[in-house]
């Protein structure tokens, strides 16, 4: 396949893989400042760019209307995201985050914002090096707008903006394969509310299966299992990113996390993201924790139910308490919160708990990407230790 845009674009090529002279790292050099264009990229004459302020009531409920009507859709077009406007505020808003990030498209007659892509800072570390990049997410286009190449003006536009801030390299996900890469994960799905899930298409009753048996089959204990298992709070901050720090230190593409940043990232905020620790009743200490974090979707031609509501699982460490037990009393969580799914990457060692739990594997692939970065060769997924929102 060609691709008239990525080929142009310090990336991993196609041509390139298995080219064992390319060292692993940045593609291209940083330039000095003073040769960014200081202007923003042109756009087709009806439009305009603009920054989309999210503290801004009544311009974070466009982004969500936008992205609520035109994010992305499963391949058989029944569910879209639905990204909250709490969500956004919080995706976008992490520690030293940079609003000229959070770009908009707008008609110029109407004022109707029709396209969006964001960035937010933050340290990726990739074996031993630890990088400043963007994480680049939420890129949409208006279905009205699609396939006239407004993507690639978005995307040079917001690399523009990250390169103004003396920022060179970026990390982002997409279902979608481009040039090139570096780990593929997969969805697993476990079902909460089998019934609702089968009811709207989400997922098939087995063979040889009734609803009753399935029912049965996915039903949770009343009350979690652990001792000790209580909500995150404030005061656990340090702990637990001395948890996450030490976990994640062995695998190869990660966050490099610091305090500030778990407090924003981990600590509980209401239906957007939940955190939960085991203090030892006897120590006091914190030995585990768990999080997810709330993405419902958009359920598209359904005369019954118009939410999904999905958890997504996020960081967890298990380093007292058995990680199946840690991952069962997640779902237990989920289930009393109501969500109908709990989602999860073959990522980390989530393997290791998948099948155990009754998740399903799902049929939508996540590809893993670096910007200006070469990573020499593919990773499994069980060597990323990166979730992407
Ligand atoms: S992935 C979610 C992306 N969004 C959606 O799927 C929403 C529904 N779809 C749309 O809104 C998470 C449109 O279809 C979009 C494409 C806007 C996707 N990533 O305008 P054209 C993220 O947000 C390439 C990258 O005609 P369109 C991550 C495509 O391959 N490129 O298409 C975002 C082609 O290039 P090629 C993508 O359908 C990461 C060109 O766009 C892409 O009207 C962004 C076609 O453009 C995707 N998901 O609009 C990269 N989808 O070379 C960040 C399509 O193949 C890079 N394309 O000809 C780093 C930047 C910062 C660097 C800092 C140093
Ligand atoms: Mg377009």
């Amino acid at each position: 396949m060609r691709h008239r845009f990525w080929e142009t674009q310090p990336v991993g090529q196609f041509k390139d893989a298995g080219d064992i002279s390319l060292s692993e790292g940045p593609i291209e050099p940083p330039a000095p400042l003073s040769a960014v264009k200081p202007e923003p990229y042109n756009l087709p004459a009806l439009y305009e760019w603009t920054t989309c302020d999210m503290d801004d009531e009544q311009t974070c409920a466009e982004v969500y209307s936008l992205l609520t009507n035109n994010y992305v859709e499963d391949d058989e077009n029944m569910f879209r995201f639905n990204y909250s406007k709490e969500f956004l505020r919080w995706a976008l808003r992490p520690p030293g985050y940079f609003k000229s990030w959070h770009i908009g498209v707008r008609v110029k007659a109407s004022k109707k914002l029709v396209a969006f892509i964001t960035g937010v800072p933050a340290r990726i570390r990739v074996r031993n090096e630890v990088v400043r990049m963007a994480e680049v997410n939420f890129l949409c286009v208006h279905k009205k707008l699609r396939s006239k190449r407004l993507a690639p003006v978005m995307i040079k536009e917001v690399t523009r903006r990250v390169h103004l801030e003396n920022i060179w390299q970026a990390a982002y996900t997409a279902g979608v394969v481009l040039p090139t890469p570096f780990t593929t994960c997969r969805y697993w799905h476990r079902s909460l509310n089998p019934k609702k899930l089968i009811d709207v298409g989400f997922s098939r009753l087995g063979a040889r299966m009734t609803m009753s048996r399935t029912i049965r089959l996915y039903k949770l204990p009343g009350s979690t299992a652990t001792p000790g298992l209580r909500k995150m709070e404030l005061r656990d901050v340090p702990a637990v990113t001395r948890l996450l720090r030490e976990y994640l230190s062995q695998y190869v593409v990660v966050p490099d996390l610091d305090e500030n940043d778990v407090e924003h990232w981990l600590l509980p905020l209401e239906n957007v993201v939940e955190s939960y620790v085991v203090e030892s009743p006897e120590t006091h200490e914190v030995t585990d924790f768990f999080s997810f974090y709330s993405l419902p979707s958009s359920i598209l031609n359904n005369q019954n139910h118009s939410v999904l509501k999905a958890a997504y699982s996020y960081y967890n460490v298990a380093k007292k308490t058995p990680l199946l037990q840690l991952m069962n009393d997640a779902l237990i969580v989920a289930k009393q919160k109501d969500y109908d799914v709990f989602n999860a990457l073959d990522a980390m060692h989530n393997e290791t708990f998948l099948k155990e739990l009754k998740f399903g594997p799902g049929d939508g692939q996540l590809h893993y990407y670096l910007y200006n970065y070469r990573v020499r060769n593919a990773l499994r997924p069980s060597e990323l230790g990166l979730v992407l929102l």
